[in-house]
């Protein structure tokens, strides 16, 4: 196949982490849950504003900390759905995040790091306390942008007729 020469294709996405302690009233612990689990949290790879990215990301791979049953999940691709993995746990760690494209784009897959963050945390004590205030989610969203360096013709259609 042929790429389009001179043409660079941007799609944003965001990639991150939520994370909420364990609270009676707020976020109860669900039966079966360890002692230990202080946490439930989630890890995404989506579209902004839930915008359909499946049409260029295939499948996602999270590779979570050892100590977590089953610590290596391929999610595949739902249209308009995010890619997502939620699980309870008591400790911070680096997540690595494994993007595979559409088979169309014939693009290698690309890896990301993300830190898992259940604690507040900020440049300095006020922006601790205003995320203990903001109702008890610790945020850890990333904006980025896929780009793709002249593609493929097929799949500059694909990308451009989504
Ligand atoms: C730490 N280096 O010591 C990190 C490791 C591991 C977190 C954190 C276990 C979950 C499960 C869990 O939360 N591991 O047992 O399913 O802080």
């Amino acid at each position: 196949g042929k790429r389009v020469k001179g043409v660079q294709v941007f799609r944003p996405f965001i990639y991150g982490t939520t994370a909420r302690p364990f609270d009676e009233k707020t976020n109860p612990k669900p039966p079966g849950v360890p002692d230990d689990h202080t946490h439930s949290w989630t890890v995404f790879v989506k579209g902004i504003d839930d915008v359909d990215i499946t049409y260029w990301l295939r499948r996602v791979q999270f590779k979570l900390h050892e100590s977590i049953p089953n610590h290596v999940r391929m999610i595949d691709g739902e249209k308009g759905k995010p890619f997502t993995i939620s699980e309870t746990g008591w400790g911070e760690f680096e997540i690595t995040i494994k993007l595979y494209y559409v088979p169309e784009s014939s693009e290698k897959p690309q890896t990301l790091y993300h830190h898992l963050r259940l604690h507040p945390y900020g440049r300095n004590e006020e922006e601790k306390e205003a995320m203990r205030l903001a109702g008890g989610d610790v945020i850890s969203w990333v904006y980025e942008e896929q780009v793709f360096n002249e593609p493929y013709e097929p799949f500059y259609d694909i990308l451009t007729s989504g």
